[in-house]
């Protein structure tokens, strides 16, 4: 276990308040109690000369800053990252360059749609934004878990949400893609087809925050001490590997437990569980980009790991909870211009946009410029310029200089400039001034077709049934054709397959959905659609969450148990797991049963990643019998000791039960059978759950 090293942003959240001791005014008086309200007589009108209530309601009228207009719902964690080798010969960046630095961190994860109250399992894109603290100021890699977007251009991004967010009318649905502005809007914008099969696929229901990449998406620049400049794309690559729910679990688990993926992060780090990532690159040298049939300023396409391979160079990893959410992760302001000297941008057009919105927003959010002196935001070197005043300063500037070139006061008017400061990368700049998109950016659906033929046929299997799902949600029938029509423009059994599931089928064809398993003969005959701007790749194994390393770390294990289960089966069932790093918990029929500290009914086997089952007894318990079935059904790993064999027969349909993948009778099996799913398992539309 680490130990939390993170001392510098420790001293940032420091409270200058006293949080224990006897109730005082906001200015410090103490007052002799706040359990009554000053009134004349004790049944009497309340009095205006109450400044203790006054002061009391006029704060909690305000407590509320609006909410992100995107990614309003978010967890975040402090952290550390470490560099493995200097990129000297990349960029001049201190943070990228000095191996003997450990530079503060802070991590805000978030869903794109719903509201600050939404569920974290809602099917989305997941913000994926590093703070990093360094000695040149602070640098903001503002990323999602997925490496492309939607639009090509910023100016589409107001449309892009109005149609996502609920409905203007009845504000319906939250925190869901699935109706029809959304659907309208993405069928006349072909750009976004390639993200949509990323959206569709299970990347967008992630099992926890730590098993999900993250990714820069745009092409920026690193540029070194000469003056060279390098095309990068940045990589978050998760240790722990990258896992992701099933539609079925996300959905109950919205119920279950809203908080799923924020309770999972912060128990992780109390616990002393460290999230980790592996920081990665993709670099071309400036000039070099022709090595890819597709411009690099387009925010739709990715590189092709097998073209330009991803270099792991450091690693962050999460180390300490917020001490006060409001404070530090609502107040939190990433901006893509929060870059440090020796990186810089490149002339995409969504980050250009960007560039603009995220300090306005700040602005209408935090109230006043100043919002950059925040403990959360303020950089951990010394900062220095002319910019005063304004609402809720807090920097007590002293002298009369407030300007600059200056000589008063000590100052030196040589150093308005400095050599060592940032300074834009020189690049030479023509052509007339129009408004239009660029041919370059005219190839929508070639790598939407290498993201398709890059899935396992689980994978497909998953995309088409979440399109017949959303699609299905749609009610004006010519947007829902349209999107059939870009459908086919990436594969035809997919479109198919989706057609018959909203009823424009064609004749003999199934809609996806009607089995659980997938024919994987079917699905591996037209594995592939041929691509286009993919740089000749026609399949990516990086694409696929599948055959990824995994691993039993964070992940965990319910054992059900009743008045009959045996101590000691459960103890070795229990050391085991513990022994592989899971975690566990014992659910039983009420608190304390066995030492159970979950019971059947305020659990779920959804929150879970795997099951053992250790006592025949079982069998006669409905909460036990609900639980075995559902595993079975979302692909969980299960394993059945003591005579627990009865319990599959009761739980599962004849034809389903031991002999499946992952289901198995040795703890050691189910210890490696843990961290993956096991698709394929028969019979599953028959399973009760
Ligand atoms: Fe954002 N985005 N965005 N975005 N975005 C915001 O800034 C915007 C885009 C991303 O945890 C806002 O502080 C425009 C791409 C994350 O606090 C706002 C465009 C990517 C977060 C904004 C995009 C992102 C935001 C709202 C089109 C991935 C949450 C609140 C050009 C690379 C950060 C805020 C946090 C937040 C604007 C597109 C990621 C309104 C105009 C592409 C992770 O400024």
């Amino acid at each position: 276990m680490e130990k939390n090293t993170n001392a510098k942003v420790e001293d940032l959240a420091v409270s200058t308040t006293q949080d224990v001791g006897p109730l005082t005014t906001n200015l410090g008086m103490p007052y002799g109690t706040d359990q009554n309200s000053l009134r004349a007589g004790a049944r009497g009108p309340g009095l205006l000369e109450d400044f203790v209530l006054r002061e009391k309601l006029q704060h909690f009228d305000h407590e509320r800053i609006p909410e992100r207009i995107v990614h309003a719902r978010g967890a975040a964690a402090h952290g550390v990252f470490r560099l493995y080798e200097s990129l000297s010969d990349l960029t001049r960046a201190k943070v990228l360059t000095d191996t003997s630095l450990e530079t503060p961190v802070f991590l805000r994860f978030s869903t794109v749609a719903g509201s600050r109250g939404s569920a974290d399992t809602a099917r989305d894109v997941r913000g994926f934004a590093v703070k990093f603290y360094t000695p040149e100021g602070n640098w903001d890699i503002v990323g999602n878990n997925i490496p492309v977007f939607f639009i090509q251009d910023a100016i589409k991004f107001p449309d892009l949400i109005h149609a996502v967010k609920p409905e203007p009318h009845n504000e319906i649905p939250q925190a869901a893609s699935a109706h029809d502005t959304f659907y309208d809007f993405i069928s006349l914008t072909p750009e976004s087809m390639h993200m949509m099969m990323w959206v569709h696929s299970d990347r967008t229901i992630p099992r926890s925050f730590s098993t999900m990449e993250g990714f820069g998406v745009h092409t920026f620049r690193l540029v070194n001490e000469a003056g060279r400049s390098t095309l990068v794309k940045f990589h978050w690559k998760p240790v722990a590997g990258v896992h992701s729910l099933v539609w079925d679990e996300a959905t109950v688990i919205a119920g279950k437990d809203p908080d799923f993926h924020r309770r999972n992060l912060w128990e992780a780090i109390e616990r002393g569980d460290y999230p980790e990532w592996e920081l990665g690159i993709q670099t071309i040298p400036e000039g070099e980009e022709g090595i890819l049939d597709f411009d690099v300023l387009d925010a739709t396409k990715l590189w092709p790991e097998e073209v330009v391979p991803v270099r792991r160079v450091g690693k962050m990893t999460l180390n300490r909870n917020p001490d006060n959410y409001f404070s530090e992760t609502e107040q939190v302001a990433y901006n893509t211009t929060n870059i440090v000297p020796g990186i810089d941008f490149t002339d995409d057009p969504l980050l250009h946009g960007r560039n603009f919105s995220y300090l306005d927003t700040q602005l209408s959010r935090l109230g006043s410029p100043n919002f950059t002196e925040l403990p959360i935001n303020r950089p951990v070197c010394p900062f220095h310029n002319m910019q005063r005043d304004a609402s809720m300063r807090h920097t007590i500037n002293k002298g009369r200089v407030s300007y600059a070139p200056a000589s008063l006061d000590g100052h030196d008017p040589s150093q308005v400039t400095n050599s060592r400061g940032f300074m834009s990368f020189k690049q030479g700049v023509e052509g007339p001034k129009v408004r239009e998109r660029s041919a370059t950016f005219d190839d929508h659906y070639g790598q939407a077709r290498l993201f398709w033929n890059s899935m396992s046929p689980t994978e497909k299997e998953h995309i088409m049934k979440s399109l017949s799902f959303e699609l299905s949600k749609v009610e004006t029938r010519e947007v829902r054709v349209r999107m059939l029509d870009h459908l086919k423009a990436i594969n035809d059994r997919l479109a198919a397959q989706v057609g018959a599931a909203i009823g424009e089928g064609e004749t003999g064809v199934e809609p996806s959905g009607s089995a659980d398993s997938p024919d994987e003969t079917a699905m591996l005959a037209d594995a592939t659609s041929p691509t286009t701007a993919s740089a000749g790749v026609q399949s990516s194994k990086a694409l696929s969450m599948e055959d990824q390393p995994a691993t039993t770390k964070g992940r965990l294990v319910a054992i059900l148990v009743d008045a009959k289960t045996e101590a000691d089966v459960v103890d070795a069932a229990k050391s085991a797991i513990e022994a592989a790093g899971a975690q566990v918990d014992i659910v039983g029929p009420y608190l304390g049963a066995m030492g159970a500290t979950k019971t059947y009914a305020n659990g779920s086997s959804v929150l879970y990643d795997a099951v053992v089952v250790p006592s025949a007894s079982l069998a006669s318990n409905g909460g036990a019998k609900a639980w075995v079935g559902q595993s079975y059904k979302h692909a969980k790993a299960i394993v059945v000791l003591g005579g627990g064999e009865a319990v599959l027969k009761a739980a599962l349909p004849e034809g389903a039960s031991m002999g499946e993948k992952g289901v198995v009778t040795d703890l050691d099996a189910f210890v490696a059978a843990i961290p993956v799913r096991h698709w394929g398992r028969k019979a599953l539309e028959q399973v009760a759950a």
